[in-house]
């Protein structure tokens, strides 16, 4: 049987020119925070940390949201968050759309933050609510997850340029958030890395081949999780088809995605099967396997 396959290479990634000014922007305003906070998504623990992490915060308190839980393997989740709080990182899950996880969320930040704010009373100085920056790749659901920690002091927005003049401070309840979510582009991301990313939507299209990614999820489906490889990839007799292409090919003909000469569009059926993976059709799946050990190997 095909399991899933080692150093797959069906990605080239892009590096915007905004990305690097993003992380400048980052790191010019990480003096001025008290604690950062990580958005991973919670189906890639690792593959969604960028490779720099964490020592581009150079010693400012971090504290991990796993995100988009509802969408992965509960126990899984719940093993990755341990091991990263064994390994010392405060790790918690948290559903940004549904708004639920956010009270050990709020608590570890305010925990992490109290060192500096201590210190700054001990000088005198008045007190004030921590400070965070909300960071993370493309699509992890950093604005989701600012938009629940403000509540309804929502950031600004609006439909004409010039809005945000700059990052401001957002009072909200006990924090203060940075108005400048932080997009850290996932660079460099390769082989199977890549393939996870580009899976849960960290990789803008285009700059990924879909066809060797859903042949890459096809082939890690059949290995880990047969039954959640869609009805439409097995045979009359309950058997899957004998190689990945061939599960695809299933897949096209009972959606009847028709491509040239009438033969099944096996292309258009890999894109519907990684937005069914995205959605969370196909049931809670986490890619990346929690540490036996207990560490994360980030
Ligand atoms: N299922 C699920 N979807 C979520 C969750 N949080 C965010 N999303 C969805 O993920 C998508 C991306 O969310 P955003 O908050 O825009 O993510 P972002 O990191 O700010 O994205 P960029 O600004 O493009 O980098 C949206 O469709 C959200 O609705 C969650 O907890 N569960
Ligand atoms: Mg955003």
């Amino acid at each position: 049987m095909d399991g899933p396959r080692e150093g797959a290479g069906p990605v080239t990634g892009s590096y915007p020119g905004h990305a690097a000014r993003a992380r400048r922007l980052i790191l010019e305003y990480l003096p001025v925070v008290d604690c950062v906070v990580e958005v991973l998504d919670a189906r890639i623990p690792v593959s969604s940390r960028h490779p720099e992490m964490p020592g581009l915060v150079r010693g400012k308190p971090l504290v991990i949201a796993l995100n988009k839980a509802d969408l992965a393997d509960p126990d899984a989740t719940r093993a990755w968050a341990s091991a990263y709080r064994e390994a010392g990182q405060p790790a918690w899950p948290v559903q940004s759309r549904r708004g639920t996880g956010f009270g050990p969320l709020r608590h570890s930040v305010g925990r992490l933050s109290r060192v500096t704010l201590e210190r700054e009373a001990a000088r005198g100085r008045r007190p004030r609510p921590p400070r965070i920056v909300v960071v993370g790749i493309p699509n992890v659901g950093k604005s989701s997850l600012l938009n629940r920690l403000l509540g309804r002091a929502r950031a600004r927005t609006g439909g004409v340029p010039g809005i945000t003049r700059g990052p401001q401070w957002i009072r909200a309840g006990e924090l203060e958030v940075l108005d400048m979510p932080g997009v850290l582009w996932p660079q460099p991301a390769d082989g199977e890395r890549a393939v996870r990313l580009a899976l849960t939507g960290a990789l803008a299209a285009g700059t990924y081949d879909s066809l060797e990614v859903a042949r890459w999820l096809v082939r890690w489906l059949r290995g880990r999780a047969p039954g959640a490889l869609p009805a439409e990839s097995w045979t009359a007799g309950g058997e899957l088809p004998p190689d990945c292409d061939a599960v695809l090919g299933a897949m096209a003909r009972r959606w009847r995605f028709v491509g040239a000469g009438g033969l099944p569009d096996v292309g258009r059926a890999a894109e519907r099967l990684i937005l069914e993976f995205r959605a969370g059709r196909l049931g809670r799946l986490t890619l990346d396997d929690p540490p036996a050990g207990g560490h994360p190997t980030a």
